[in-house]
């Protein structure tokens, strides 16, 4: 289901996409939904390896170790990931000098990996979100001087700016073969929702507000922390009936570091955040999933295969009666 095929058209159609779909949405016709115009492609199946890399927080230099570790890039940071997809799970801003580097890269690999047949997904994170709505308590001081100073750096984020463009055209949640990818998690009371409908809405909110609350808020993707919680029965309640609605058996995740790559809930859920920059002090590292194989990989050592196959939920209540 490629519905963009060239990294223009997706932003292009992206933009059209979610001010059509906005639209369509307000009359509150379902079935129009279907045949609204494209918006920006949030699904993609037969894929056959998948590369997820979590919050990078401005370290140019460990996301360029991962990405390297990966396979994904060469020594001159060209796309060397053939038909891989590529997930960024967002979190490139803010704690670190260098995004506009990590974001320049992910910009020139963008149209190289389309054209090799792969895919890079950029999404979002609450760091990119709070820089697009004006709160900066975070971004580091390196950040500013990269666009020139405070003024050139609010420029180049804001709505007609080339980062802030860039960043509003990208999706929050996306499904790749039979796993989800989303910064922090998805709270049940949005599973009432399409993948097309959430990511419709963020990008909504991101250029028209309002800024604070409903998907933007504590218990959107961008920010939700319950599946990231070492409680397995807590994690398969949670994701259990998310994962049965989108028809998917696992959700990669960033927002909250860990020293290691770590399974949650059996499995269900991978967290892919090492806190891979200076900031946090943890390791570069990428989730490889290649043939329902699921790899933690660290530049320099090898690659740790993961337990991921959980048991699947039956249909029996949690609680008996009586
Ligand atoms: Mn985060």
């Amino acid at each position: 289901m490629k519905r963009g095929q060239t990294s223009l058209s997706v932003v292009i159609l992206g933009l059209l996409g979610g001010i059509l779909t906005a639209g369509a949405l307000a009359a509150d016709a379902p079935s129009r939904a279907a045949s609204r115009p494209a918006g920006i492609a949030n699904t993609w199946s037969g894929v056959e390896r998948i590369v997820a890399i979590a919050d990078v927080h401005g370290d140019f230099g460990q996301f360029v170790k991962a990405l390297t570790a990966a396979g994904v890039i060469d020594a001159k940071a060209n796309w060397t990931g053939g038909k891989t997809h590529l997930v960024q799970t967002g979190d490139i801003l803010d704690r670190g000098g260098d995004s506009k580097k990590a974001m320049d890269l992910l910009m020139k690999l963008e149209p190289q990996a389309i054209k090799a047949g792969g895919r890079v997904h950029a999404l979002l994170g609450n760091h990119e979100l709070m820089v697009m709505t004006n709160d900066l308590r975070y971004v580091h001081p390196g950040e500013y001087k990269a666009f020139g100073g405070k003024p050139g750096f609010a420029r180049a984020m804001s709505k007609s700016g080339k980062y802030g463009k860039w960043m509003r055209g990208h999706n929050a949640v996306i499904k790749i073969n039979d796993v989800l990818f989303m910064h922090g998690g998805l709270n049940q009371q949005w599973m009432k929702l399409s993948l097309d409908r959430i990511n419709a809405d963020i990008r909504k909110a991101l250029h028209t507000g309002p800024y604070r609350g409903g998907l933007l808020g504590s218990s959107g993707p961008m920010w939700y922390r319950g599946w990231a919680v070492a409680d397995v029965a807590a994690v398969a309640a949670q994701c259990d009936p998310v994962f049965k609605k989108y028809g998917v058996k696992h959700a990669v995740i960033g927002h909250t570091p860990r020293r290691s790559i770590t399974p949650l809930g059996q499995g269900r859920v991978i967290a892919a955040d090492t806190g891979m920059c200076a900031y946090y002090g943890g390791q570069p590292a990428a989730l490889v999933i290649e043939k329902h194989r699921y790899l933690a990989v660290y530049p320099g050592r090898k690659p740790v295969a993961l337990k991921v196959d959980y048991k699947q939920p039956t249909n029996t209540p949690a609680r008996k009666a009586g």
